[in-house]
């Protein structure tokens, strides 16, 4: 039986890949690369490093591990800027509800996201108490859809992989669910053709009714 759920965030609980888009984009102009629309949908799920990393690999320069450093920094802080000003309202359509009603109903939550500033996040969100806990991610020798994150979020609830659902809107964090023996809900069309039997168009869908009906289909 499921006890608890696994929570992507970006995409998932909230969207923040419109401010990490904004401020990477900021940074690349800086450094006169271009930031094509597609480089933007790559980069959901992407660590901070690796991320600057396909950024750079737009231009031909090589930079010392200082000066990519430092533009990490540049990046993050500009993106602190935003996210301070993330509000209840920023939680997407319906996901406030599932949260309380599953915390209401006795189920145990924990947040997989490969963001250092989820803490952050979800107390802008006003979400901090309905999770155990968060997976710290500089604490990750991988990242998505290696499935340590979702381990991690796993041991976390204290509960086995068969007693969990995950819930991602990326096909790398549904890789990353199911190779941790979870049980993934996927969100989204970025998801659609990884044939789950938890699939929801949208945010708004996800509900414990609607899950156990597809769960008993
Ligand atoms: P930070 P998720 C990911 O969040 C974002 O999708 C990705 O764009 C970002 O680079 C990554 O977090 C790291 O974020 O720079 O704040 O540590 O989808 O795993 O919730
Ligand atoms: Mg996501």
């Amino acid at each position: 039986d499921i006890k608890g759920f696994t929570f992507d965030l970006d995409g998932v609980i909230t969207d923040t890949a419109k401010f990490h888009e904004q401020a990477w984009h900021a940074l690349a102009t800086e450094l006169s690369l271009p930031f094509p629309d597609e480089l933007a949908r790559q980069l959901k799920g992407i660590s901070r490093m690796d991320s600057l990393q396909m950024i750079l690999d737009q231009g031909d320069k090589s930079y010392t591990d200082d000066e990519k450093a430092n533009f990490a920094a540049r990046k993050n802080k500009h993106y602190v800027t935003l996210i301070t000003g993330l509000t209840p309202n920023d939680i997407l359509p319906g996901m406030f509800d599932f949260i309380a009603d599953i915390k209401q109903k006795g189920y145990v939550a924990s947040i997989a996201s490969a963001s250092k500033n989820a803490p952050t996040i979800l107390k802008q969100l006003g979400l901090t108490d309905y999770f155990i806990g968060i997976v710290d991610p500089s604490t990750l020798a991988h990242g998505k859809p290696n499935p340590e994150i979702y381990v991690k979020a796993g041991e976390l609830l204290k509960l086995a992989p068969q007693q969990i659902i995950g819930l991602e809107d990326a096909s790398a964090g549904v890789k990353a669910i199911q190779d941790a023996g979870q049980t993934a809900l996927g969100i989204g069309p970025a998801v659609s053709q990884d044939n789950l039997q938890l699939w929801f168009a949208d945010t708004a869908s996800v509900t414990l009714d609607n899950i156990k009906q597809k769960l008993t289909q």
